[in-house]
């Protein structure tokens, strides 16, 4: 791997996307617990206001978290996999620099018929220095009979705030991206994102959220979308955003 072009390509983007970075024995287990721990229908978690005015619809588990009840050491292995492999911790440290550290795994899971993830950065962009990076892995195809493809804004982690709006537009230069079993995508914590609706079947990803030396752990405490921003810990808003007129 040519970390120093993947570095470039990173900070120029905002973005990377390597297919087949992990190799499908990697990648099944994960899915099938998954699977497993999501069943057939599961309920929602965050808060009815957070659902309906975020215009995102996601239900996460911390398969790494030890702390809570529904860990299992079984469940939990072949996260911890990915979560120690080397190429994935050399090319962290190409991108963020020594002392990285990992946040915590996250699944994120949407079920068929549900919006998908409006526009969002990941934390605030009031200080470029400050952000979390995500690394998304896929475990099985997001196509498009099953929706939920993730679209980004190229270069938008240089520009400051996503604009207050409508959380679902097209934004011209958006680029959709529809990963394979196996994906990686890199994904700065302040380039402007979103999910699209789920159509076909359930999707989920898989994050294992990082920071450079020095950020703090709750960096993405606080949400950024093109309505509002959202601080988790409190299940709040805490500022209405509203388009210039
Ligand atoms: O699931 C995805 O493709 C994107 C998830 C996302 O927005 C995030 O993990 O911050
Ligand atoms: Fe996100």
């Amino acid at each position: 791997m040519n970390y120093k072009q993947l570095s470039k390509d990173f900070w120029h983007d905002g973005y990377l996307v390597l297919e087949d970075f992990f190799e499908p024995e990697l990648m099944d287990p994960i899915d099938s617990n998954i699977r497993g721990h999501f069943g057939n229908n599961p309920e929602f978690w965050h808060e009815k206001e957070f659902l309906s005015k975020s215009k995102t619809e996601v239900i996460p588990w911390f398969p790494q978290n030890p702390d809570l009840p529904d860990y299992s050491e079984k469940m939990a292995a072949p996260f911890d996999t990915i979560e120690q492999d080397q190429r994935l911790g050399a090319l962290t440290a190409s991108l963020l620099g020594g002392g990285w550290n990992p946040l915590y795994s996250m699944v994120m899971y949407s079920k068929k018929g549900t919006v998908g993830q409006a526009w969002h950065q990941d934390c605030p962009p009031d200080d470029g220095e400050q952000f979390n990076m995500n690394r998304l892995v896929y475990t099985r195809e997001i196509s498009d009979d099953i929706g939920g493809q993730t679209v980004v804004m190229p270069e938008s982690h240089r520009m400051g705030e996503l604009p207050a709006g409508e959380p679902h537009e097209d934004l011209d230069g958006q680029v959709v991206l529809k990963p394979r079993r196996g994906t990686l995508v890199l994904l700065h914590g302040h380039t402007w994102h979103r999910v699209l609706p789920i159509t076909g079947a359930f999707r989920f990803s898989t994050n294992y959220r990082a920071c450079p030396a020095g950020t703090p752990t709750d960096i993405t405490d606080i949400c950024v979308y093109r309505n509002m921003r959202y601080c988790f810990s409190t299940n709040s808003v805490i500022e209405e955003r509203l388009p210039a007129i």
